[in-house]
């Protein structure tokens, strides 16, 4: 037991701290998007996650803990795909951490905003996460030293996508992934609720940050690397045609609008072999 780290007081073990910077960490990843993979392949190569999703280390005590939300709507493959990655990543970085898909029910337009203010309220109901993660179902991270712990601000990840050329596609880009700590979140009153739609929800994110007094943290472009996987539009997530009338208006709204308005119903929540899945009724579009 001491070699592993622990010590043992009448049946507890206590283990130390991880190290500061993980020995396991590999550096680039080689991402194959060709060739099967699906959810049962996923778990046998990850036998030591818990139901839900859930993981920390077992011969040391995490630094820090971290929830990744991913909003989703008929994406399963990219979704297989993404946990086959993203789990031996969370490992590697020692972490403790739990995986939440947010499910939009229905056939209505689709809300990546607000299933990430869905997934911040139903992931703090488990447990006081350090950071929550809100991340795209189809970006991949390609270098485990990109670590999934917050900073001093809010903190965008995906600081260089493949689709972009893995440069900053402008300054302020918010979008793909990105994790806030619960005050910083709280902060910045949440998410918008009313971007129905592709688009525009990510530079609103970014506007409440910098409204809200804070600054954006990025990794440098070698480490905030993601590959994403190529995808058609969906069906049900046609561009916002109101975006840039809305997003003209996020200074007067954002403390009106956002955490504290969210309402939605929940209809199921269950603990999958590789991820808590949510599913909630998010309401039609007004
Ligand atoms: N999504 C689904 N099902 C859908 C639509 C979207 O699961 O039917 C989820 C996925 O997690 C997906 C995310 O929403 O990864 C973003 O949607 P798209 O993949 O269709 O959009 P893009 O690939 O163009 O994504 C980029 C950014 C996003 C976001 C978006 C604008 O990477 O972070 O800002 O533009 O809405």
């Amino acid at each position: 037991l001491e070699n592993m780290g622990g010590k043992s007081i009448g049946d507890q073990v206590f283990l130390s701290p991880c190290p500061v910077v993980s020995p396991l960490l590999l550096g680039p990843i080689s991402v194959q998007l060709s060739g099967p993979v699906n959810l049962s392949i996923v778990s046998r190569r990850n036998p030591w996650v818990l139901p839900g999703g859930r993981h920390s280390p077992p011969r040391c005590k995490a630094r820090h803990s971290c929830a990744v939300v991913i909003p989703h709507r008929n994406r399963e493959p990219h979704l297989a795909f993404l946990l086959y990655h993203l789990h031996p990543v969370l490992q590697r970085q020692q972490l403790h951490y739990a995986i939440y898909v947010i499910q939009q029910a229905g056939n209505q337009t689709f809300n990546r905003a607000k299933l990430m203010n869905v997934g911040f309220k139903e992931a703090m109901r488990d447990e006081e996460w350090d950071c929550i993660f809100f991340h795209d179902v189809d970006l991949i991270p390609e270098n485990d030293r990109n670590l999934y712990i917050c900073a001093d601000g809010p903190k965008h990840m995906a600081a260089a996508m493949d689709k972009f050329g893995y440069k900053m596609p402008y300054k302020n880009y918010f979008g793909g992934v990105s994790g806030l700590t619960p005050e910083q979140y709280l902060k910045m009153n949440g998410f918008p609720n009313s971007y129905w739609g592709w688009g525009g929800e990510d530079d609103d994110i970014a506007n409440r940050v910098l409204l809200a007094g804070m600054k954006i943290s990025r990794p440098s472009i070698r480490l905030g690397r993601y590959k994403m996987i190529k995808h058609k539009h969906d069906a049900g997530n046609a561009a916002n045609p109101n975006r840039f009338t809305m997003l003209a208006q996020t200074r007067r709204i954002w403390r009106l609008e956002g955490m504290n308005t969210l309402n939605y119903r929940r209809l199921s929540r269950e603990q999958q072999p590789l991820y808590t899945n949510i599913t909630v009724d998010i309401g039609p579009s007004e």
